[in-house]
């Protein structure tokens, strides 16, 4: 899309809205930021002072281009207004990837994107390329391309929030790696359009770009590509083509490429995301070696089952980006302890199966939080489990319970909104917690 001259409204004066709004005038559009706060409220440091600012609402201001912030919903009634009046919708991570001089690899799924994004791109920085991590995991693509010399390769995190409103998005390499339920109020509760706006990443890639794919997933498997696109298929069994796994070695058609202990992260979801990850390396053409290296060098993200802590024999684990049960469950199995559980949040009203299937190893749970009554009826007496009014008692619950060699887990399996800013202040305050509780 040529942005010169044209009339842009972007919508939404958060961190995605600021960085579009500030790459669009660079490349010569008249921009009209608006957001639906009061100015008071928002962080404007950042912005260009060629963009025109409204705020307390939403409006085109003559726009015939619309890019929507990723926390707009495709229902919010403005935008669907403004699509009924022809307006052409453009995601931030669209317009970045038109103007990206280097080649896109895109991660996207429910669970484990974030994590892989960050794996591939320590695989490549161990190779002695240079990637730009950048998307849904924190820093907008806009700002990265907008700050952007020398990129050698940009690894963007794209959520289902950032896909659904794109028109054309051609990333070089796609991974995705899986799909289970989340998000059901954002789409309202469409779960063919969540699926929908996740395999929109496949859409537009072109003949000799590569789709990698979680195989054994029911729907990512049966995902469609492009004629000409090379679909290379990864997933936790042996494979006789693809990337698998055979409890001891990661593998790449059948012939063992690295030992899965070499890794430096717990768990069979990690296993997975570094099939992922080599199979991104082998699209990339990196050296085998070094790419291992680098795979070898990554130690995982803040609040995906990070160890906090050992404190009198017991290790403590914050899993607060587990912020679904699919994601909570995976994050369990992967911790082969004896497990304290702390759970609950925000009420999504997700089906819980996934984390009570993976509670084999549990204990004792506790519950903080609005989900908690639907949880202790779900376990049904099946588990020791005890409601607390905050994450501080259920900490210091579980300390006075915990055994030398147990695991304390924070898994939510929900989100954090009910009494935090985010999953990572959630965790941070779950960090602080545990690291105050006495040594000896
Ligand atoms: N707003 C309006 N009109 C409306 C609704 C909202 O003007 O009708 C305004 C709000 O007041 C707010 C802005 O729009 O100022 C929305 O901002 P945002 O929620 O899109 O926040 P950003 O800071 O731009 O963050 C976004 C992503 N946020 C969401 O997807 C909700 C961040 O992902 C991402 O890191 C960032 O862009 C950079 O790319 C967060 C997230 O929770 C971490 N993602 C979800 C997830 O991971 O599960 C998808």
């Amino acid at each position: 899309m040529n942005f010169k001259g044209r009339t842009v409204a972007v919508w939404g004066a958060a961190r995605s809205g600021i960085a579009a709004a500030n790459l669009l005038v660079e490349l010569g559009a008249k921009v009209i930021l608006s957001d639906n706060r009061h100015m008071d409220s928002l962080n404007l440091g950042q912005l260009d002072a060629r963009v025109s600012l409204e705020c307390g609402g939403n409006s085109l201001a003559g726009a015939d281009v619309l890019v929507p912030s990723p926390g707009i919903k495709p229902s919010t009634p403005a935008l669907k207004q403004a699509l009924s009046r022809g307006v052409t919708l453009c995601s931030e991570i669209e317009l970045a990837a038109g103007v990206a001089k280097a080649p896109i690899v895109a991660i996207t799924g429910t669970d484990g994107k974030s994590t892989t994004t960050a794996m591939i791109g320590s695989m490549i920085d161990g190779t002695g390329r240079r990637a730009i991590v950048a998307g849904n995991i924190g820093t907008p693509f806009c700002e990265r391309v907008l700050a952007g010399a020398g990129d050698d390769v940009f690894v963007i995190e794209v959520s289902a929030f950032q896909l659904w409103s794109c028109s054309t998005f051609v990333p070089q390499i796609a991974v995705v790696t899986n799909i289970a339920e989340d998000h059901a109020e954002y789409f309202e509760h469409d779960k063919a359009a969540y699926i929908a706006a996740k395999e929109r990443i496949l859409r537009d890639m072109v003949p000799d770009s590569y789709a990698i794919l979680r195989g054994d997933d029911p729907y990512v498997g049966q995902f469609k590509t492009n004629v000409g696109v090379h679909r290379i298929l990864f997933g936790p069994e042996e494979m006789s083509a693809g990337w698998g796994f055979d409890g001891h070695a990661l593998l790449q058609d059948g012939k063992p490429v690295m030992d899965a202990n070499r890794l430096s992260v717990p768990g069979q979801h990690n296993i997975n995301n570094a099939l992922a990850a080599l199979a991104v390396g082998d699209a990339l053409e990196l050296d085998r070696e070094a790419a291992i290296d680098g795979l070898m060098s990554f130690e995982g993200l803040p609040h995906r089952l990070q160890l906090v802590c050992q404190k009198r024999g017991v290790y403590w684990y914050n899993d607060s980006k587990a912020t679904n049960p699919h994601a909570a469950g995976v994050g369990l199995k992967a911790i082969e302890r004896d497990q304290i559980v702390i759970t609950g949040g925000y009420e999504k009203n997700l089906d819980l199966t996934p984390f009570l299937d993976a509670l084999g190893r549990a204990k004792h749970v506790y519950t903080v939080g609005p989900t908690s009554e639907r949880l202790a009826a779900a376990l049904d007496g099946r588990l020791p489990i005890d409601t607390c009014v905050s994450l501080n008692e259920a900490v210091h619950h579980a300390a006075s319970i915990a055994q030398p060699n147990d695991a304390v887990i924070l898994s939510p399996a929900a989100s954090s909104f009910d009494a935090y800013k985010s999953y990572a202040h959630r965790g941070d305050c779950f960090n602080e917690l545990v690291l105050a509780l006495p040594s000896t």
